[in-house]
């Protein structure tokens, strides 16, 4: 028997409190969409390639769409682990699913076997949906392993090279459907979480807040029907999907833009295309761009606003960038769990450059705690913990971590280290969880150490992060053995065959003879972490 879908939420009064103040709607985030179709038929919805679908033609594609999932048999609260990267079919997958009442899981192009048997196993997916090839990656073997420890699973493989008007078009159906309206508090998508254990965690985010999330965002990015957005990001990543990102956006009328890469190339060169008014990028990734600027004279002047956020911006960069690309500049800190913080469009560049802004919702709880979570004095540094209208009281199916992850009277627990300024600006000063935040792609050290443990010539190791000023970070394994010939290239191809994702390999290895301890006679982490970027300064 499958588990009960329903997941801890929020109690009467808040409820009755977030839908009186109108943050919340009782609809389905798939009656937000069709009601946007509706209302902006005519607006340009998708831009990808030379081919722009207007709301109108995008919410016909999804009924055919909706219709032909159901004759797959695809029914409400089906799980459904959609793996696509930015392409028409993942937006018109996503809305068909949610017209059915089925829960998307929101996989990333660059998960591998490891995570994507782990969200099986967890979820009980019964469809997937993931591209045949998407930029020289054959996802063939990735699905034949699923489907050999999975064999219930049904496969549908996208061709992403389609022309967009007809991805999808075998699975269209002309057949009547069920429409099943969710109920607004139920989850309506899975989300990834960054993660600091060894396997995944997935966010159950409701149809009422999620779709809040996505249009107060859109309220204080100004996006109206003149806005255009360049989704550069994974557009299953929360930033890309509802910061405001694609529902954000789509709940204003204005126009998406699907870029395949993160290249400027592309990237400025769809931006001059279709005069593109706001981008989302991760810090390494706007320091190349701003670079770039330096001899490419690619028209970019119809930029009003980029945002910034996933990793820390150091605010030297964020006024290189602001100066390079000519417009506004947004630090977002968020996290897929919930909480968004933000700069604004009239904060003074004092505030953009040297603070990540503040919570998008004047709901939303912040409190700065110490190891006891007693508040620090203001000012102080301590951990960031959350509640509020879009903030999740746990994760799916995850009893055990939630009891760590939350405290007792709900908070979410951040794992980021702040401090607040006196005009309640957050400073993100560093992180307690172990995690690696590789430009913006978050690494749980516990997963790759598990998995090289299981080497047999490695008798202890530990996963950290190392300054690394491409990449903001670094993800650097030590390890003790007797091996002293074990080399990067041998446990990285280790860890390969083991199915973890390219992006979560080790990309330095430093052999130690013992550890350094802390007082409590833990690992130092911290202290490996400084060894390691001694080490790479001596080797280069
Ligand atoms: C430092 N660390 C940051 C920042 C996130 C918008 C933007 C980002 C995310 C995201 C997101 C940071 N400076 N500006 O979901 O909607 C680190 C923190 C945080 C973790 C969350 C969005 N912005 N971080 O990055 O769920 O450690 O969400 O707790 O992937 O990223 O990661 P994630």
């Amino acid at each position: 028997m499958t588990q009960p879908l329903e997941v801890k939420t929020w109690n009467a009064e808040q409820q009755k409190q977030y839908l009186a103040l109108g943050y919340w709607h009782r609809l389905s985030l798939s009656t937000e969409l069709t009601n946007w179709c509706k209302q902006y038929a005519n607006n340009t919805a998708i831009i990808t390639g030379d081919k722009k679908i207007t709301y109108q033609a995008l919410n016909q594609q999804v009924e055919l769409l909706a219709a032909g999932f159901y004759q797959l048999g695809v029914k409400p609260k089906d799980r459904v682990l959609l793996q696509l990267p930015n392409c028409i079919g993942f937006i018109t997958s996503l809305f068909a699913l949610l017209r059915l009442g089925a829960l998307p899981i929101l996989a990333m192009p660059s998960q591998r076997q490891q995570d994507i048997h782990a969200l099986c196993e967890l979820a009980e997916p019964t469809l997937y949906i993931v591209p045949n090839k998407f930029l020289g990656t054959d996802y063939q073997p990735l699905v034949d392993n699923i489907t050999s420890s999975f064999p219930a699973i049904q496969v549908i493989h996208i061709d992403t090279e389609q022309d967009p008007e007809i991805a999808l078009a075998s699975y269209h159906s002309s057949q009547p459907y069920e429409v099943t309206e969710a109920y607004y508090l139920d989850p309506a998508i899975l989300l990834l979480s960054g993660g600091t254990t060894g396997t995944p965690k997935l966010i159950p985010r409701t149809h009422a807040d999620y779709c809040y999330n996505a249009r107060t965002m859109a309220e204080i990015c100004q996006i109206d029907g003149n806005s255009v957005y360049l989704n550069v990001l994974p557009i299953a990543h929360n930033f890309s999907l509802s910061c405001p990102g694609l529902l954000g956006v789509l709940s204003k009328g204005g126009s998406i833009v699907l870029s395949k890469t993160t290249s400027f190339d592309e990237a400025f060169t769809l931006i001059e295309q279709h005069k593109v008014t706001i981008t989302a990028v991760v810090p390494p990734l706007a320091q190349l761009w701003a670079n770039a600027r330096e001899w490419d004279d690619t028209d970019i002047s119809s930029l009003q606003l980029i945002q910034v956020g996933g990793s820390r911006l150091e605010a030297s960069i964020a006024r290189q960038i602001k100066q390079a690309m000519q417009c506004q500049l947004q630090q977002v800190f968020g996290t897929a769990e919930g909480l968004i913080c933000c700069t604004r469009l009239d904060d003074s560049d004092e505030v953009i450059f040297n603070t990540q802004g503040r919570p998008i919702s004047p709901h939303d709880q912040v409190l700065i705690v110490d190891e006891h979570d007693q508040p620090v004095v203001a000012g102080a540094t301590g951990e960031m913990i959350t509640k509020g209208p879009y903030t999740i009281h746990g994760y799916y199916r995850a009893a055990e971590h939630n009891k760590t992850s939350f405290t007792k009277d709900n908070f979410y627990r951040m794992g980021d280290l702040v401090r607040l300024t006196p005009e309640g600006n957050v400073i993100v000063e560093g992180r307690i969880k172990e995690q690696i935040n590789r430009a913006g792609e978050k690494i749980a050290a516990a997963e790759i150490e598990q998995k090289l443990i299981d080497h047999s010539q490695i008798e202890s190791c530990a996963v950290v992060a190392v300054k690394d000023s491409r990449l903001g970070e670094r993800t650097c394994a030590f390890i003790i053995t007797d091996n002293k010939q074990i080399t990067l290239t041998d446990i990285r191809d280790f860890l390969k065959q083991q199915g973890i994702a390219l992006y979560k390999l080790p990309d330095q290895l430093e052999h130690i003879a013992s550890w350094p301890l802390t007082s409590v006679g833990k690992i130092d982490k911290r202290r490996l972490s400084i060894i390691g970027e001694q080490q790479m300064k001596i080797n280069q």
